[in-house]
Formats: structure tokens, sequence, C-alpha cells
């Protein structure tokens, strides 16, 4: 564009940009873009979504044209909470850069929304000759629909054609946004059901004992959330092959209450409606479906009724499990020499499961802050980059050279019959497609683990006997100022405040396989503590302790245990 029809295009889209703010006013301030992007009760968010439409059509001019996406959600929070988040043009979460204008934005006065825009025009050379595009999908939450006109009307004023993709789960708007922009495969709803349905099907075929199988059938929990609505869909599509039976499926309860990923993970109970039989395979979907936890019941009484024989396997026994299936086949292939693969977990990952990866699986491990984001970077960093979350969140990446590998190998062997090496590369192929490489995906991660158990003949028994737990425990602690808690190493430990972490070395010391870090949440105003110990008594003693001394040096008001991962 000329120079001197800048200045007019500038002032066109600033005019846009005041008008559309006005229809939107700030009520109140104090807003951070975290790792969930913007989450709170929803009444406090029309200003926030409708702001966050305009960077989203920023971002995507700042790219050139490519399409962003914005969604509206409040993942596992209760129903009257929502939310907004902005999801870059690979698919993956918004560039850590633009995370301070979605802040500075979504705090700013009316005019000052003004002077940002026109600052983030500036400095990120937006050319206003580019046309934007803004994907937006949002959950099931009633507010979701009032939300997305603010957003519609945010991003339309700055210029992006819009498609409005309606009720998606996060994984899926996160994938038609990367695919809209690669054009490798088809970004629609279909498109994105199609492919994992047929990598699936694959899978299944190419199952070494023959594809006459039968696949165990699975309960899952949808959470009263947006997963119920896709899965419905999908359990069609791959019936009778395999058999989904599901539960809080939105009719009847509410979103999140006593259901859900993280509901059985904190908890360590059934979700509720779900009657699990001793031995059967069932698994939790949180409210956007982009998390998930497996369960069963062993059928042991504790004399906890809530939770008699319940069994949990977490983000860390997805990690162990899909790690060691898909590096099995790296190995038959022959391609451990030319491609890197490493698994990412973060300090909440429990120590045997680290053990069990670097040990037993000989595979190399490394450890990132919380949050996919953190995750999802360094996995790109390797050519097989297995992340998890011990909370749920994760899925596998391959690199295009490992894509390309794979792919050759395939072209050059077509006949998966032909040999041990020939099937690998056509399931690695396969296992490439299922695995969502936008973001973590509950469906994907429980059709891998579905074909992960189904090739070695598993059960969710064997899968839990790969290792045992070490005791641990997850508390809050709210103190006066949780941003005085800084932590380094990816959060392993606390640089702030100071003597903290002396406290906690001592302590840590005097406990067999004892571990613990202090960290503050990004999503709660509270301090979060994780400890683990050989037995539940140490554990139960280093917890107490290093809560103390949160209190004593930094300021506690408040603190409770949330999760105890064995009883
Ligand atoms: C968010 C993050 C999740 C992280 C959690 C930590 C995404 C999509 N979600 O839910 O990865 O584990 O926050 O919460 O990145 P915390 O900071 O409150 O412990
Ligand atoms: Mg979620």
């Amino acid at each position: 564009m000329a120079s001197s029809e800048v200045e007019p295009a500038k002032t066109i889209l600033l005019t846009s940009v005041a008008n559309t703010i006005e229809r939107f006013p700030l009520r109140e301030g104090s807003f951070s873009y975290g790792t969930a992007g913007f989450r709170t009760l929803w009444e406090r968010l029309p200003s926030v979504v409708n702001r966050m439409g305009i960077l989203a059509a920023l971002r995507s001019r700042a790219k050139g044209g490519q399409g962003v996406g914005a969604v509206v959600t409040a993942s596992h929070n209760p129903i009257f909470d929502n939310g907004v988040k902005l999801v870059d043009p690979d698919g993956g979460m918004l560039s850590p850069a633009w995370e301070g204008y979605a802040t500075r934005l979504a705090n700013a006065s009316q005019y000052d929304v003004l002077l940002t825009v026109s600052d983030i025009i500036e400095r990120e050379h937006i050319d206003l000759s580019t046309v934007g595009k803004v994907f937006i999908a949002r959950d099931t939450r009633p507010s979701g629909e009032i939300l997305v006109d603010g957003l519609l009307e945010g991003a339309k004023a700055v210029g992006a054609h819009v498609e409005d993709l309606g009720v998606l789960t996060t994984p899926q708007l996160h994938y038609a946004v990367r695919y809209s922009n690669l054009n490798s495969k088809s970004s629609s709803l279909q498109g994105y059901m199609e492919n994992i349905v047929t990598a699936f099907r694959k899978l299944v075929e190419l199952n070494p004992k023959g594809s006459d199988v039968k696949i165990d059938p699975i309960k899952v929990d949808c959470a009263n959330g947006v997963g119920a609505i896709h899965l419905k869909h999908l359990a069609e599509m791959l019936s009778p092959l395999a058999e989904y039976r599901i539960y809080n499926d939105g009719t009847e309860g509410v979103l999140n209450e006593g259901c859900g990923a993280e509901h059985v993970k904190s908890l360590q109970v059934y979700p509720i409606g779900l009657d699990a039989a001793p031995n059967e395979h069932c698994c939790s979907l949180d409210g956007d479906a982009d998390r998930i936890m497996f369960f069963y019941n062993n059928g042991e009484t504790s004399g906890h009724a809530e939770g008699d024989g319940f069994k949990l396997l977490d983000g860390d026994r997805m990690a162990s499990l899909l790690a060691g299936f898909i590096h099995n086949f790296v190995l038959e292939a022959e391609l451990d020499k030319e491609l890197s693969m490493t698994v990412i977990q973060t300090a909440y990952a429990n120590g045997n499961s680290t053990s069990y990866l670097t040990g037993q699986l000989k595979l190399q491990v490394m450890c990132t802050s919380t949050g996919v984001k953190y995750l999802h970077a360094k996995a790109l960093e390797h050519d097989i980059g297995v992340y998890f979350e011990a909370n749920g969140h994760g899925t596998v990446l391959f690199s295009d050279k490992a894509l390309q590998l794979i792919l050759a190998g395939v072209e050059s062997n077509p006949d998966p019959d032909s040999s041990k090496k020939a099937r690998s590369f056509h399931i690695l192929l396969q296992l490439s497609d299922l695995l969502n490489q936008a973001v973590g995906d509950a469906f994907s991660d429980m059709l891998a683990v579905q074909i992960a158990l189904l090739y070695r003949g598993w059960s969710y028994i064997d899968w839990i006997n790969c290792y045992s737990d070490l005791p641990n425990r997850l508390a809050k602690v709210r103190v006066r100022d949780r941003s005085i808690v800084k932590t380094t190493d990816a959060e392993r430990r606390c640089v702030s405040p100071p003597g903290l972490q002396d406290v906690i070395d001592r302590m840590v010391k005097e406990v067999s396989k004892g571990r613990a870090f202090v960290r503050p949440s990004g999503t709660e105003d509270i301090v979060r503590v994780y400890a683990e110990a050989e037995t539940n008594k140490l554990v139960d003693e280093l917890s107490n302790g290093v809560i103390a001394a949160v209190f004593e040096i930094a300021g506690g008001v408040d603190g409770k245990q949330t999760h105890k991962s064995s009883k």
C-alpha cells in the first residue's frame, strides 16, 4: 500500500474499532491473559471478548492474512464462567509476544484501546491492505452465544473475514485453523472427523493380530459438555468397530458438575451417573474436550464409598503408554538413529513415571513449566515429541523430517505385510494422522490409547501395572500476594520469597524419594504445593511441612489439600 494511503486506511480502521468497543464498554479492569487465555465469570467478559475479536483480526493481518482462531470456553470451570483464547495460524497457542497485547487491550480504557491498536499496527508492521481471517468456535455454555456476537463484531471491525464454526471442542477449532492454513487436509469438521476415523480404522487393520479383533467398549463421561455432541457423531462413524457409551451428555446434568476430567483427577472418585463395574474401561473428558482421564474400578472396597476401587490413569500414564508404543515402531522402522524422540513432562509428573520412561523405556525426558504452550513448544524442538501434563493435556508431535522419512518408508514398502519394518512405517504414518498435531485432543488421545492397548493385548490393569505412582499430595495455599512467589528451573525451584526454597530443600532431604515444589497458579489466586515421597506417611509430613513454610514465609491466608493421589 502506498504510504499516502496508509493514514486514511488506519483512520477508517480506528473509527470502526471505536464504534465496536463503544457497544461493549469495559466495566472493570484487571484481566490477565494466562495459560488458558482469559477466564472468569461470564458477565465480566463482553468487552474482553469483543477486544479479542479485534486482536485476532490484527494477528491474522500481521501474519499476512493467514487464519487465526478464537474460542469461547472456560473448559472445566463452572457453568457460569466463560473465557476466550486465541489460536495462532499453526493451530497452536497465541504467541507469547502477543499475550501482552491481549492483556493490554483487555484492560484499556476506550481511548487506550485505539492507542493500543495503533501501536500494534506500527510495531508489527501490519500491512493494512491484507484481509484478515478469523475462525470462531464456542463450547456449550449458555453465555457463549452472547459472547460470540461481540467477538464477531470485533473481528469484523478490523476487516477480517469471519467464519463462525459454531459449537466445537477446543481441539477441533485448533485443527480447523491449522489445516485452513496448510491446505494438506480438509479443515472442516467433517474433515477432522474423517481424518481420525480413517486413521483409527487403518490402525485396527494394521494390527499384527489381524483386523478381526474385539475392541473393549469404553464408557465416556463427557462432563455435560461439548465433547458429548461430537462423540455421538464419532461413535456413529466408528460403529460397530468400537463402542462408546456416553454418560453426562448434557441432556440432564450441569456442565462439569460432579463429573469431567478435573473432577475425577482431583477428587479421585467416579463421575456422577457413571456406574463402573469392576475392570470396565472408562474415561472422562473435560468441558471443552482438550484433556482426558482414564479410570476403572478394581473391584476392591476401601470403605470410601464414593471412590471404592477407583483407579486413575492420568496424563503420565498416557505419556508412558504412547511413548513406549511409538518408540517400538521407531526402532522397528530403524529410524531411531535419524529421529530424535523426547518425552516432555512438567514438575507435576509423578517421579515414578519419569523413572519408568528413562529407566525401563530408555527414553529422553525433559521438564517444562506448566501450561500446554510450554510443553508444545518444547515438543516441536524434537522429531517426535511426546508431551503430556499429569492433568491429561497432551499429544504427540511429528516433525516435517519425521513425516518425510515415514512417508518415504511407506512409499518404498507399499505392502505393510511384507515385513515388520514395512508395517512399522504404515503404523507410524497413521499414528501421526490420528494424534492431533495442533494441540492435545481428548478424542484422538482416547483413540490412540485404545489402539496401543489393542496392539499390546492390554487391559487397564496391565497398563497400570507398568509402574506404581509414588504417593503424592497437591495442596492450595491462599497468600496475600501470590506474585511474590517466583520460580525457576521449570517451576521446580522457588527463587522468591527468599529462604523458602532452603526450607523445602531441608525437608525434602529428610524424606526417602522426596520431592516438593511450590508455584503460583496461573488460573486461580492461590499458590500450589506439590509433594511426593515413598510412603503416605512421609508424603503427608512433607506436604504439611511445605504448606507451613509457605504460610510463614509467603504470607499465607488459608490453605487446603485438594488432591490425594494414593488412598
Ligand atoms: C491451564 C492450562 C493447563 C495447565 C493449567 C495449570 C492450557 C490449555 N491449559 O488450564 O495446561 O496445566 O492451566 O493451572 O494451557 P494452574 O496454573 O492453575 O495450576
Ligand atoms: Mg480444557
